[in-house]
């Protein structure tokens, strides 16, 4: 409903208009006011966790001025607008953020000091928002901050779980999980109960034919649950455009409760739906390629795609434009297969509900979407069942059912003589039950499909798409390799060195065109910056130390080699090539004389990271680093030679302290399996180096800062499938160190060896599906490289320095901008600093 003031009233209204504050006093008045008024608080109980609440509320207001100002002149200016439709965001904390995108944050500082808070202190009491698993979720939050910054018109759309991704505590050397409620204070939030939708589920379909002959279906007696939307600010950097991330949240339609229920005495029934509708937006999946065939997932599924494609189509249709201008007005991006029910549900709403014919429908929804595809692991391919979509949406399925058909009519004239190419491309797999393959359905529905590393977009086109690329041609596929934000991974995560770099690049425009880096390249043999460059690094371990200290009570040497693998616990990442590494080198510290061990390089091997619930390979390979840190950290004959450390519930803040803090971090999938990694990106922008295999983004970045600065090892992807068939049909040989690795396992020597036993005789008895033992020997040649590279300290500074320089390409705006112009075809909108 559009309900302006009358033109007479305006300027009155103007007069009052909120404004955003400018200056330290107006930041203080800001949050003073909210912690008296809106926290009802006082001078007298203001704690940090109450000066935080008062400047994020102070920041929010902020930020909702210029929010409202964009969505106005957005509106105005009505261009193509980009939706970016993923089931995980993983946003991390928002103030400190919001504060350096507005350029606000050392007026900030001040205001809070003359209040008597640290800002350090007032930023760590945030909690993260953690609605994501990992790179997927990181991603899609990097690119928020790209959009918002290139000022394109874009909509992030997801779904407000109560609890994010679980917080994992290590007790006695375990994974637990704790629920991670995250929302008893959430200020970047503004609920919308005037935007609401209404969600039908399960029912039936009717068909009839009008009195036009025309066949019309109706789905109709399904349960409806109500999303009401949350809007997040996404502020972008140096820019007045603030853009919308829309999250939906789940309620009974009929409110708080069936009241006709409650009076007739039925109270817990009458409460029993509310919380059913409830459950649709409670909680995040972890990523579990095992967790298959849950109807709440599909079911989150389709009430975020439904909700948001109605949200879409209602912005389109305040326009009143043909319905054949759609596709010019409107990019959805598919962030995986998770929103693929979005195909066939904007194919229903223009067939059944707006009245097209099926062929001007569907061709306008192929040109709406495109599809970005995040990995090739046969495993995680997304697939339901027939009969869970025939019960939840029955003219979905029918819908598919009829995609399917008319797809497979073209396959069979095009290619009459491949009889086979039917079932191996068709939509539904003759299983038992049949399922529905989400990836083909997202590839047949979209314009585009594209990979996120070169490899990887390599890789989709000759294994689970090659068929695909025989039927639309190679022209739709492509590839835009992942990005990170300079802004979060540089700028707020190491103040110092973006300060550095601003001194000798003339200010902070790098951080809009991260291109500028390679001017860097000319003070690599500056004594000044090397030095002071050479400071920021070793600070930023000793800060990491100091954490470590006081979390895990271990004392770690800042000086020692940094060595961390940070991210998603996954067999296919190999934390486990990781760990048996360390348990080498462990027993060849052992064998030596302690002349001997005074002269190798101190290590410190840091890892960190989350294994989804029912993954027990995953949890083995986590109770293995902490068996092995208390045996190795409490081994008087080892000292500062090698220490251990798992550091606990690894999330996005944490990654901002730890990223800085690293010599070397580990990207060691096996060849061909990980899509690109972006924290890869991370580290090298922070001065550190990689130990990488020849995969994803590690391959470009390789191009990109040159051979020398990067230790790469292992077998190629190429070379993969010859070496998992030979461990089957051929003779099995076990690298001799690896040998020795399990042999002290197996020993007992980190505790019951019955715990890993299952872990170990993957390898040895099951195949190595992972290539462990093929790439452990090459493994450890190159970890004596680093250690040798490491002690020629000037070599080393040289290596990293001119990494930072040729790190440029990684941004994600330049990832932004190549999908805005190869596959959403929008532009920016300016949005300017007053009221138009
Ligand atoms: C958006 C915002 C509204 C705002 C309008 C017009 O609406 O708050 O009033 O733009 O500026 F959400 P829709 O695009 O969602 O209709
Ligand atoms: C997935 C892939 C990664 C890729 C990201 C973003 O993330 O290789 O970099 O998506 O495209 F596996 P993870 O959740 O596995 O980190």
């Amino acid at each position: 409903i559009e309900a302006s003031i009358p033109e007479g009233q305006r300027a009155a209204w103007r007069k009052y208009s909120a404004q955003e504050f400018k200056t330290k006093d107006e930041f203080d008045s800001e949050v003073v006011k909210h912690i008296e008024t809106t926290l009802a608080r006082s001078l007298f109980n203001c704690d940090e966790a109450a000066a935080y609440a008062g400047t994020a509320l102070a920041f929010r207001d902020r930020l909702i001025i210029e929010w409202n100002r964009t969505q106005q002149q957005q509106t105005a200016a009505d261009p193509k607008r980009v939706y970016y439709l993923s089931l995980e965001f993983l946003m991390g904390r928002a103030l400190d953020n919001a504060m350096l995108n507005t350029g606000m944050k050392n007026i900030a500082s001040e205001g809070l000091e003359d209040l008597g808070f640290r800002m350090e202190d007032v930023i760590s009491q945030e909690r993260d928002a953690a609605l994501g698993n990992g790179g997927l979720g990181r991603l899609a939050a990097c690119f928020l901050d790209s959009l918002a910054t290139l000022n394109y018109p874009a909509w992030g759309y997801a779904l407000r779980y109560r609890y994010g991704i679980f917080k994992q505590e290590i007790i006695d050397g375990y994974q637990v999980e704790i629920p991670d409620y995250w929302l008893d204070f959430n200020p970047w939030e503004f609920p919308r109960h005037d935007v609401t939708v209404d969600v039908q589920f399960y029912g039936n379909v009717r068909k009839y034919t009008d009195g036009s002959g025309k066949q019309i279906s109706v789905w109709e007696n399904g349960e409806i649950v109500t999303a009401v939307a949350y809007d997040a600010p996404i502020p972008g950097y140096g820019t007045k455009t603030t853009n919308n991330l829309r999250l939906w949240s789940s309620k009974a339609s009929h409110g708080e409760f069936d009241f006709t229920k409650f009076n007739s005495g039925e109270y817990e029934a009458s409460v029993a739906d509310q919380q059913r509708a409830e459950t649709i937006s409670a909680v995040l999946y972890p990523n579990d390629s095992l967790e298959r065939g849950k109807e709440l997932r599909l079911k989150q599924q389709y009430f975020w795609c439904a909700a948001s494609l109605f949200d879409i189509v209602r912005r389109f249709k305040k326009s009143r434009k043909a319905w054949k201008e759609f596709p010019n007005q409107v990019a959805i991006q598919l962030n995986d297969t998770h929103p693929t029910l979005a195909i066939p549900e904007l194919q229903r709403i223009l067939i059944d509900q707006e009245g097209l014919e099926w062929d001007e429908a569907w061709s306008i929804v192929q040109k709406t979407f495109g599809y970005t595809n995040h990995t090739v692991l046969p495993e995680a391919l997304e697939k339901w069942s027939v009969p869970l979509i025939q019960h939840l949406l029955p003219r979905h399925l029918q819908i598919i059912y009829d995609i399917n058909l008319n797809f497979l009519q073209y396959v069979e004239r095009n290619f009459p003589k491949d009889r086979d190419m039917l079932s191996r491309v068709s939509i539904i797999e003759e299983s038992q039950p049949k399922m529905v393959r989400m990836a083909y359905l997202a590839v047949i529905g979209s314009h585009k499909v594209n990979g996120v590393a070169e490899l990887h977009s390599d890789l989709i086109k000759t294994t689970i798409f090659k068929d695909f690329v025989k039927i639309y041609g190679p022209d739709k596929f492509t590839n835009v390799t992942n990005g990170i934000t300079p802004r979060r991974w540089l700028h707020q995560a190491n103040p110092r060195l973006s300060e550095l770099i601003a001194s000798k690049l003339g200010g902070y425009d790098f951080l809009r065109d991260l291109t500028q880096l390679h001017k860097l390249e000319s003070y690599v043999d500056d004594k000044e910056f090397r030095k002071e460059f050479q400071e920021i690094k070793y600070a930023n371990k000793v800060r990491l130390a100091k954490y470590i200290k006081e979390v895990n009570g271990i004392a770690v040497n800042p000086s020692s080699l940094f060595d961390i693998q940070v991210k998603r616990m996954h067999e296919y990442k190999r934390q486990q090539l990781n760990i048996f590494g360390v348990i080498h080198r462990y027993l060849e510290l052992k064998d030596m004389s302690p002349e001997e061990r005074k002269k190798v390089q101190p290590r410190v091997s840091i890892f960190g990271g989350k294994a989804a619930p029912g993954y027990w390979m995953a949890k083995t390979v986590i109770h293995l680093i902490n068996q092995v840190s208390k045996v190795v950290n409490s081994d008087k004959d080892i000292g500062d030679a090698l220490k251990v450390v798992f550091l606990e519930d690894y999330n996005v803040s944490k990654a901002e302290m730890i990223t800085p803090a690293s010599d070397i971090s580990e990207h060691i999938s096996t060849a061909g399996t990980e899509a690109s990694g972006t924290s890869n990106m991370k580290f090298v922008l922070n001065g550190g180096l990689i130990i990488g295999t020849c995969d994803g983004a590690n391959i470009e970045i390789t191009r990109e800062v040159g051979e020398d600065n990067i230790f790469l090892f292992g077998n190629l992807s190429e070379d993969v499938e010859d070496l998992r068939h030979h461990h089957f049909y051929g003779e099995f040989q076990l690298d001799p160190s690896l040998d020795r690795v399990f042999k002290t396992i197996r020993e007992g020597a980190f505790g019951d060896a019955g715990q890993f036993s299952a872990l170990v005789n993957s390898i040895v008895d099951h195949g190595d599906y992972y290539l462990v033992s093929d790439d452990f020997k090459s493994y450890l040649d190159t970890q004596k490289l680093i250690d040798e590279a490491y002690k020629n300290q000037e070599e080393w500074l040289t290596k990293t320095i001119t990494s930072v320089a040729r790190m440029g390409f990684f941004s994600s705006d330049r990832c932004i901008d190549e999908y805005a112009e190869m596959i959403w075809n929008v532009e920016p909108v300016k949005v300017q600093g007053q009221e138009s």
